[in-house]
């Protein structure tokens, strides 16, 4: 089954601490409005039924918008949110195993954090519809995170990818200009929409300064 490929121009990570008093539906919403073109629900520190009860909100909030939702890591959560695809990561399941629990028809993306990790995904011939490359920059959202791989290894990851690449960490609007001459489809942000005062004009900023981006 061939998947419609997914428009990866401003993606969407949701952290629910961060979103504060604002709460995490209302700035999803909000960011939708503003550009957002993917939104991924992200709570390590939520239990599986916390993060059913969150994702059933969200994908709720996302009706009528045409916005995928895709569900960090656990993968085996995916059906019972109706969610559209899971995102992995380096430690979490094996990309075989990950795409036998979703089946063809949902959407899967993997981190991918150096040149190494990009050939393994080549060698391997893994079934994804993209990755996640970074951190670009340093970021305090992900308390594991590695080191900034800079643009220049957004760049060697990306020019070397089959599948798009959304770049990821410390991405801001005036950050996000120059990525897409990296050769990457689209920004992922946290901190850059949760948290910020008026989500849908952050979210706004960020689109507006990718696709004026050269
Ligand atoms: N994954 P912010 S960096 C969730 O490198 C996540 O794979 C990363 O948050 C990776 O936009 C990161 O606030 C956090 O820097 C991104």
């Amino acid at each position: 089954m061939t998947r419609t490929p997914l428009d990866l121009r401003l993606y969407l990570v949701t952290d629910t601490d961060m979103c504060g008093d604002h709460g995490l539906v209302r700035t999803v919403r909000e960011a939708v409005s503003g550009g957002v073109t993917v939104v991924q629900l992200r709570d390590p520190d939520a239990s599986d039924d916390e993060l059913v009860a969150l994702g059933m909100l969200v994908r709720k909030g996302l009706e009528g918008t045409g916005i995928p939702l895709i569900v960090n890591d656990r993968v085996h959560l995916v059906k019972q949110i109706g969610a559209d695809g899971a995102h992995i990561g380096q430690d979490d399941l094996p990309v075989p195993e990950a795409r036998s629990i979703l089946g063809s028809s949902a959407y899967l993306g993997l981190s991918v954090h150096n040149h190494e990790q990009l050939m393994t995904a080549r060698e391997n011939d893994w079934d994804l519809d993209y990755l996640g490359v970074g951190p670009v920059w340093r970021t305090t959202s992900k308390a594991d995170a590695e080191a900034p791989i800079g643009v220049s290894g957004l760049k060697a990851v990306a020019s070397d990818s089959p599948w798009p690449c959304v770049a990821i960490g410390g991405v801001n609007a005036r950050r996000t200009g120059g990525l897409s001459a990296s050769g990457v489809a689209g920004v992922a942000v946290i901190s850059a929409i949760c948290g910020q005062p008026d989500p849908e004009t952050a979210a706004f900023a960020l689109r507006a300064a990718w696709e004026e981006s050269p």
